[in-house]
């Protein structure tokens, strides 16, 4: 974490509970992984890329999104990452949600939100790739109280219970605001991996 702000911190989280994998996948995985992105994306909204410039509930900006339970011709590759690189990490009998695709262009952004908690479980597990980001993480009751985290190419990233359910999370729109240790971290098109949970799908036995 870059920052840590504690004033008047409600206490009644774990920061156990935000967990960040860096360059957890190799280069040809990464790379893989984002071709096979591009693929479904291709598929789903035509060659042309074009970002929808809000979403239903205008918290994402200059994005495109798609879900995928299948991967074709390459499904069982794809499917032999996911479980040695992302699914055994949580319980076995952990119920996947099929992956959901973001695509953010240079200019994206995402506002502070808590995930639809009717929508999916306790677990919320990110996939980077192709850039850098910096992602600020903020108790729902309290805006002061906030970390934030750089999410590079590669890593893994795990928000679950106290701060799945209690923290927003954004990445800011305003490439001013990607500060990480005192550095700007330049904002590029990014693709990333989102992997939840089914609703009432609660576990709390961890392996990590
Ligand atoms: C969401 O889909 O709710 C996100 O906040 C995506 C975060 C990310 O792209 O890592």
């Amino acid at each position: 974490y870059s920052h840590i702000s504690l004033p008047g911190s409600p206490i009644d989280f774990s920061l156990d509970d935000f967990i960040i994998l860096p360059k957890h996948f190799t280069h040809s995985e990464q790379e893989f992984l984002l071709n096979q992105s591009s693929k479904k994306l291709k598929r789903e909204f035509g060659k042309q890329v074009v970002y929808q410039e809000d979403h239903f509930d205008g918290v994402i900006f200059g994005y495109r999104e798609c879900h995928a339970s299948h991967w074709g011709e390459d499904e069982d590759k794809v499917m032999e990452i996911f479980h040695k690189k992302v699914y055994n990490l949580f319980p076995e009998i952990t119920n996947w949600l099929p992956a959901h695709i973001l695509d953010l262009s240079e200019s994206g952004g995402i506002q502070a939100h808590i995930d639809h908690v009717e929508y999916s479980g306790n677990i919320v597990a990110g996939v980077c790739l192709s850039s850098s980001a910096v992602m600020f993480l903020r108790h729902q009751d309290n805006s002061q109280f906030y970390f934030s985290v750089l999410l590079e190419p590669g890593c893994l990233y795990i928000q679950r219970d106290t701060i799945r359910y209690k923290f927003t999370h954004e990445i800011p729109v305003d490439q001013a605001e990607h500060m990480f240790k005192g550095e700007l971290i330049p904002k590029a098109r990014r693709i990333s991996l989102l992997f939840r949970n089914e609703y009432e799908d609660v576990h709390d036995e961890w392996v990590l």
